[in-house]
């Protein structure tokens, strides 16, 4: 990718164009959960697919402060942060099915998207694995003078890794253009975030590596603008990292097809009855005065967009067997045959 300015720098007023923009990334983002989730239920198509339901507004947000140029890394929850960060549909739902025309010729799959085009640089299923590549991907950007901002998503549970530790450590010492952004849906994997630590800020510890560090409320798009708006800035700016703790709840089971018996019932009901996607449809309908129709057509588009991508993805074919040894090793020569 060419040095340069990233290009997406934008005022911090969350104007209506602003907000409506927003609000396109999420509808995307619940079209294409809706229809995986339809297609995994029916029978359609197969893939192991981790639901972002609870979690959608906040890629959606922190990427309205992104250029193409800037750079984000997630895990294998992480199909709301390829939307946000500009993969091409189309390119994303046939990598999911394992498509030669996805964005890795089908090879990586839903666990393993990659897209360097629009900035999506890795998906990793090594729970922290993500924040040491970002600290990387910093370093590259700060060595070579450009503005660049990497942003990373990881969750609650990826704290308790030790590469976490050693990745905010560098990037604060180093102040490199770096937002760790912690999606803390209250559960990794089974178990409860009470249950695997004492630690009762994540903001407040990974602080203490000496950046910036603030909870918020990761439910609300207008908190969410603001905080990663700051943070990007700063970054941008060689102001250093920031550790963001997004509070939210995750509110479907650990993978496709999990149960939840294990969540406490009652605060998954407080949880549902506050999701972000619904609050932010009335946040613009309250505060903004977008009307229901506006809503009602971002929605629809899309549908037909997330819709089309399906049915292009699956009318394409699966990688031929003669890609299976391509693009896996830098130097080929070299692998043992
Ligand atoms: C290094 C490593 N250890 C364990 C696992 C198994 N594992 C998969 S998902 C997961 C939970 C991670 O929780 P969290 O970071 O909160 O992310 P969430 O699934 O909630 O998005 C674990 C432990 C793994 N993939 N990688
Ligand atoms: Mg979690």
């Amino acid at each position: 990718m060419p040095p340069g300015p990233a290009g997406g720098v934008k005022t911090r007023e969350l104007t209506e164009s602003v907000a409506l923009g927003i609000y396109e990334t999420v509808a995307t983002i619940v079209a294409t959960e809706n229809r995986i989730t339809r297609g995994l239920n029916g029978g359609e198509f197969t893939m192991t697919f981790y639901p972002v339901r609870g979690q959608e507004i906040i890629p959606a947000t922190v990427s309205s402060h992104l250029g193409h140029d800037d750079y984000m890394v997630t895990t294998y929850r992480g199909v709301h942060d390829c939307i946000a960060k500009g993969i091409p549909l189309t390119e994303l739902m046939a990598e999911m099915l394992g498509k030669a025309t996805g964005t890795s010729k089908g090879k990586g799959g839903p666990m393993h998207l990659s897209d360097p085009h629009s900035g999506l640089m890795v998906t990793t299923g090594i729970v922290g694995g993500g924040l040491p590549i970002a600290a990387g991907l910093g370093l590259a950007a700060k060595l070579r003078g450009t503005d660049q901002v990497t942003v990373v998503n990881f969750g609650d549970g990826a704290t308790s890794i030790g590469a976490a530790h050693e990745a905010a450590n560098i990037a604060a010492l180093w102040e490199l253009p770096v937002i760790f952004v912690c999606q803390n849906n209250a559960y990794g994997e089974h178990t409860a975030y009470s249950d695997y630590t004492r630690t009762a800020s994540l903001a407040a510890r990974f602080g203490l590596y000496g950046m910036a560090a603030v909870a918020v409320d990761g439910n609300s798009v207008p908190e969410l603008y603001e905080a990663t708006g700051e943070a990007v800035e700063r970054a941008r700016s060689g102001g250093g990292p920031t550790f963001l703790e997004c509070m939210t709840f995750r509110l479907e089971g650990h993978s496709f097809g999990a149960t939840t018996e294990y969540v406490d019932a009652e605060r998954l009901a407080t949880a549902r009855a506050n999701e972000p996607v619904g609050r932010f449809q009335r946040w613009l309908v309250d505060s903004l005065g977008v009307s229901d129709e506006t809503l009602a057509a971002i929605d629809a588009k899309a549908v037909a967009a997330v819709d089309a991508a399906v049915d292009a993805a699956k009318a394409s074919e699966a990688p031929d067997l003669s890609e299976l040894q391509t693009d896996i090793f830098s130097n080929r020569e070299a692998v043992p045959q």
